[in-house]
């Protein structure tokens, strides 16, 4: 065991918060002691952690004294006001939320694509969106090989995405219209029960949505590589857990579905689950509960030169966030780099 360390998880009490403790416990992060924080809304309420409970704390400036490392998933807007407070008490912070993605002062890293990014971190990492982080976990490999040129990707996105706000919502109209009754929507634009919602967060000037935006310039952020070129379609699907996608590569050097198939069973992170002959492809209800990424219906692409068509799925909550957030940490730890060296790098 090394030195004594405390953790923070921030936004403790949401869908991703809760997910969060229960990683950092099953995978025995060496932490002396862990801390819940939330809104005052949940402060003094208890949320599990183990075989106990931990008491929520309501989230303050000063919130971060000896606090080594804070984990944050509680909204754009709490980590942009109270990121740069922990860094300024110590705190190293790996953020789930989009405020510091594109920050040049801010790696975004899956530990598996760009660990060697953390060595530039100046207090605050941050976790890159769901629907990226399990793309770029499967692109990298073949990046590496083949060098990858154009992206196309659709995605089918978990209501989970939206917190457990979002899983009510589901489940409540799933019951309101089996019973025959009219049904409110509160949380989408529109019904989501036996429904698709062609849109994820909120329109830009492009007619994107920022989900789509966020697949376009975090992948490139993440390979370092502009020369990538991406387009995405985000939707919302009426599933509880795991994002799906459907991902066409367009590639400098051809990679037949074979050798794509033989790079992917060796890549870390990775779970190449493909045999169409039985039936088997990856699915939201399979990859639930999973840390792997899963691919299948690797085939080439029979109406164009050097592309592959992929299917890809993981648990948006696991890998697409607590998990992910979890490892960067783990991966911050391994390589000594828990510490703060300029405490103001944020505070403007
Ligand atoms: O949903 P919010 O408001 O963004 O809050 C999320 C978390 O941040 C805390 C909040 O504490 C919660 O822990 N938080 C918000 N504002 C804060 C502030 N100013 C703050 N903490 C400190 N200072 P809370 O306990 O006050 O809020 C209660 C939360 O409990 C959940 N909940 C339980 N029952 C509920 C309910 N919400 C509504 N109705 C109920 N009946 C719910 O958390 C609520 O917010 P959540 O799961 O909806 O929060 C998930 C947030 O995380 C984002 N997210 C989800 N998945 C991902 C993701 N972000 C990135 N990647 C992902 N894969 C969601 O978008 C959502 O913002
Ligand atoms: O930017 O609603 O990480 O599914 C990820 C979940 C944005 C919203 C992010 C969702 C969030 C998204």
């Amino acid at each position: 065991m090394g030195k004594p360390l405390t953790v923070a998880v921030v936004g403790a009490t949401g869908a991703v918060g809760r997910e969060m403790l229960a990683t950092l416990h099953s995978r025995k992060f060496p932490a002396t002691k862990v801390r819940a924080l939330a809104s005052s809304r949940s402060a003094g309420n208890g949320v599990p952690f183990g075989d106990g409970e931990l008491t929520v704390e309501e989230l303050k400036k000063d919130s971060f004294a000896g606090v080594d490392l804070a984990i944050f998933s509680a909204g754009g807007a709490t980590s942009l006001e109270f990121a740069p407070h922990a860094v300024a008490a110590g705190c190293v912070v790996v953020d789930n939320s989009a405020a510091w993605r594109m920050d040049a002062r801010c790696p975004l890293v899956v530990p598996e694509v760009n660990p060697g990014h953390l060595s530039w971190h100046q207090g605050i990492i941050a976790n890159p969106n769901c629907s990226t982080i399990q793309m770029v976990v499967v692109l990298k490999p073949l990046h590496d090989v083949a060098k990858i040129q154009r992206v196309v990707v659709s995605t089918y996105q978990a209501v989970s995405g939206t917190g457990q706000k979002g899983i009510e919502e589901l489940e409540r109209q799933v019951r309101d219209l089996f019973h025959g009754r009219d049904t409110e929507t509160r949380v989408y634009p529109h019904r989501i029960a036996f429904n698709l919602l062609p849109h994820i967060d909120v329109f830009l000037d492009n007619d994107y949505t920022k989900e789509e935006m966020k697949m376009v310039n975090e992948t490139v952020k993440i390979l370092d590589d502009p020369s990538v070129k991406v387009t995405a379609t985000c939707v919302r699907v009426p599933v509880f857990y795991a994002h799906a996608e459907s991902v066409n590569i367009r590639t400098a050097r051809k990679l037949t579905a074979k050798e794509a198939r033989a790079i992917l069973v060796q890549a870390p992170g990775v779970q190449v689950y493909d045999n169409p002959q039985e039936k088997m492809y990856p699915m939201p209800k399979d990859a639930q509960g999973e840390d792997e990424t899963f691919v299948g219906r690797i085939r080439e692409d029979e109406s164009e030169e050097n592309c592959l068509n992929m299917w890809i799925v993981a648990d948006n909550v696991r890998k697409g966030a607590a998990l992910n957030a979890v490892q960067i940490a783990e991966t911050l730890l391994e390589k000594d780099l828990l510490r703060v060296r300029d405490r103001n790098a944020f505070l403007s």
